[in-house]
């Protein structure tokens, strides 16, 4: 077994393919290149989602897990095409193959994205900007498509290299820059920082790594919970995580703790469906499927509670998805409550199921969806 060596002179490449699901349209529909295109759920269609947008089409505001609606608003020549997830699959497998060719210490985040562990590379080419340059040109030259790299010395830097000069970008971010790089970077961009934390820092005057970095361990600690320890490290550069060729998603989520607390039915739900929004959009990216949905709900006096519902068959559509959460929701009597955070998660991807356990499921299945699922 290959093992990682300590992490002070790990070599570590993030790679992210460029607006991943629309170059690919582009590339098997000549007709499409140039032109606003989106990809994701069709305007016309209820609840649709882009999924990505072409850099034309981002030019007039359009973004990932926006309504398609909103799109067309927005742009209304734009293109909308469903997505191919076959094919995007068959070109994932294919830049991963790619990726083998210089290291086996491969952890994909998603279908277009993932970390490379160059330190020992297997040619011996011993650059990491060499090696990514070279990834870079056989993506290129092997499947039409461009992406972007970036190179440094853990995941944290390399990651966000790899947004810096986006489309085709390659950015290398070496030890000695690292400080002062962390120390400009806006706080919304550290890693586990959401919507309602950076709010909160920025209430406290910590704006950027500079600021962060002001504060000690425990006041960090004191402010953000165990994060706060993450974010202590980070700031100056360290992550210590390594690359984990073989993991496994089991879950994926997404949660939101509000900034005050919802009591109303109305409210609960408008959130909710913002939230399975973003789990739909999740799953698109990573290609997951889910038989199991769980809603979490976390009330003012920070008690919480999970409720989770399992299906015979994956869970394809956003509408499901929102029906079902709504149905959980509604079944732990809500109104009235003040809840303080609401998430949903699928889990339970792509696994075979007996079927008796399961029969029950299914009927409850199609009197609750009709045709959704
Ligand atoms: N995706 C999705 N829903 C989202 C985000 C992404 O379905 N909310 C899908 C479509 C994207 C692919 O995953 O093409 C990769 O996601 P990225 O976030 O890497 O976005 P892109 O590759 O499209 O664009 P970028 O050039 O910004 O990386
Ligand atoms: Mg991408």
């Amino acid at each position: 077994m290959e093992t990682t060596p300590p992490p002070a002179c790990r070599k570590i490449i993030h790679i992210d393919m460029d607006a991943f699901y629309a170059s690919v349209e582009q590339r098997d529909n000549p007709e499409y290149r140039g032109k606003p295109l989106v990809v994701g759920g069709l305007p016309q269609g209820r609840g649709g989602v882009v999924a990505t947008a072409s850099y034309e089409a981002r030019k007039f505001g359009i973004h990932s897990a926006m309504p398609s609606k909103q799109a067309l608003q927005l742009c209304p020549h734009a293109l909308f095409v469903k997505p191919r997830f076959d094919v995007y699959k068959e070109v994932s497998r294919k830049i991963r193959e790619i990726f083998s060719r210089y290291t086996d210490l491969i952890e994909p985040l998603s279908l277009d994205e993932a970390y490379l562990d160059v330190t020992l590379d297997k040619l011996g080419i011993g650059s990491a900007l060499e090696i990514a340059k070279q990834i870079k040109q056989s993506i290129r030259d092997e499947l039409q498509l461009t992406a972007s790299a970036g190179i440094s010395v853990n995941k944290f830097v390399a990651k966000i290299a790899s947004d810096i000069n986006k489309p085709d970008g390659l950015k290398f971010i070496g030890p000695s820059a690292i400080e002062v790089f962390m120390e400009k970077l806006p706080v919304e961009k550290f890693h586990g920082v959401g919507r309602v934390t950076a709010q909160k820092m920025k209430s406290m005057g910590l704006h950027t790594g500079a600021d962060l970095k002001k504060l000690t361990e425990d006041e960090l600690i004191k402010n953000f919970g165990k994060a706060g320890r993450f974010y202590y490290k980070i700031v100056r550069g360290i992550d210590e995580r390594q690359v984990q060729p073989h993991r496994e998603t089991k879950s994926l989520a997404a949660e939101d703790t509000f900034s005050y607390d919802l009591t109303s039915l109305e409210e609960m739900e408008a959130e909710l469906t913002r939230i399975a929004q973003l789990v739909y959009s999740r799953s698109l990216k990573n290609n997951l499927k889910g038989r199991t949905i769980t809603l979490k709900i976390k009330y003012s006096d920070f008690k919480q509670i999970t409720r989770s519902q399992s299906f015979s068959m994956p869970v394809v559509s956003l509408e499901a998805i929102i029906a079902t959460a709504r149905q959980l929701l509604a079944a732990t009597s809500p109104e009235g409550r003040q809840i303080r955070l609401l998430g949903i998660s699928l889990s339970n991807f792509n696994e075979p199921v007996p079927v008796k356990q399961h029969e029950k499921a299914t009927v409850q299945l199609k009197l609750s969806f009709g045709n959704f699922i």
